[in-house]
């Protein structure tokens, strides 16, 4: 495929940056607000051309952003859809932010149509429904549904810029299935750096295999289950952790750990599995509920006893000292939830900002290697 067949179909199957959720009225001027700050324009009619132009530019990239707005539910209550333009938007109030560093460059958002997850669920009928919709075209081949969006635009974008991190704004923990698969197709041996309350280790929830409780599941098969997998944080799961550890070969820090041992004493701990099985590159998931509720409480199902926000930026940066970031993302930040705290959600966006900050920055230093 030609270098602009590639641009065209990233156009087709996204959005500019802050455009992923479908508005008609409510919220139409508050994402074009956004979208005007983002490609720093002051009409409307000037956004798609200043986003064509970046995704012309994409092989000058060492860090590459894509917003994923899918939210279908993270069997609770729902609002990770808002994540992506509500953490670009307290990207965009930091001075010194990597988001805004050369380098680094927004390739937008999935368009996601809400009710829909994978098209694999999807009646021939219902594709063609929504490709007319989507693309003006029953008859095109292109996906509908936001993690096949997503994963068809990381692929394309894994050729325009080879050597970019890709870095994913969530949504539910479900887009970090395509997005680890993405990054996993590039050939480097991974290893899986993930902060989570839950496992999301389960093969099918409901009948439903790609799912924000099923990703991590799916993404140690891929790993082979030999222990590539880290979990930290995980203190809300039905079965325990040996259960976890005996039967996927996944290895947890659960909460007793996390305060009775040093974060050094883990950090090695990791750095050192990882190197034992040959890891070339990391790829960190973030939920934001890994992290203790008290400092994050805009999210589905906030949890408490977990790692501080200084835990959990220690131990990301010190296994990013020890190996370069293959892709990461920071999921299930849900603006519309932790009301009642009058200091959410700004709260809960200034740690996941923190969180981007520190992948952003790793992305960089990647990318120069
Ligand atoms: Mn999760």
């Amino acid at each position: 495929m030609k270098v602009s067949e590639r641009v065209d179909e990233l156009v087709r199957i996204l959005r500019p940056a802050g455009g992923g959720v479908y508005v008609v009225s409510t919220g139409l001027e508050a994402q074009r607000a956004l979208q005007r700050r983002i490609y720093e324009v002051t009409h409307d009619a000037a956004v798609e051309h200043a986003w064509r132009v970046a995704l012309e530019r994409l092989d000058e990239a060492r860090v590459v952003v894509l917003g994923v707005p899918s939210d279908c539910g993270a069997g609770f209550v729902r609002g990770a859809n808002q994540g992506p333009a509500a953490l670009r938007d307290a990207l965009l109030s930091r001075p010194d932010t990597p988001y805004l560093a050369d380098g680094v460059t927004d390739v937008g958002d999935v368009r996601v149509v809400p009710q829909l997850l994978t098209d694999a669920m999807l009646s021939e009928a219902q594709k063609a429904a929504t490709r007319r919709a989507l693309y003006g075209d029953a008859e095109t081949a292109l996906p509908v549904a936001p993690l096949d969006l997503c994963r068809l635009a990381l692929t394309h974008v894994a050729a325009l810029a080879p050597n970019a991190v890709p870095i994913v704004l969530g949504g539910d923990h479900s887009v970090s299935w395509p997005a680890f698969a993405a990054a996993h197709a590039r050939g480097r041996r991974l290893g899986l750096l993930h902060f989570d309350a839950h496992t999301d280790l389960l093969p099918e929830r409901l009948g439903i295999e790609h799912c924000f409780a099923t990703w991590a599941y799916h993404a140690n098969e891929l790993l082979g289950r030999d222990g590539r997998l880290v979990q930290v944080g995980i203190r809300a799961s039905g079965r325990t952790k040996e259960h976890w550890e005996s039967t996927l070969g996944v290895r947890q820090y659960w909460p007793d750990e996390l305060h009775t041992r040093s974060l050094e004493a883990i950090a090695d701990d990791i750095i050192e599995r990882f190197r034992a099985r040959g890891v070339q590159a990391v790829y960190v998931s973030n939920d934001i509920d890994g992290t203790d509720e008290r400092y994050v409480s805009a999210t589905g199902t906030p949890a408490p006893d977990g790692p501080s926000p200084q835990q959990v930026r220690w131990l990301t940066r010190r296994v990013l000292k020890a190996f370069p970031l293959a892709g990461g993302d920071v999921v299930e930040v849900a603006p519309p939830l932790g009301q009642g705290d009058p200091h959410e959600p700004e709260r809960t966006l200034h740690v996941a900002a923190d969180y981007l900050d520190d992948l952003l920055s790793a992305g960089l230093s990647a990318g120069e290697g």
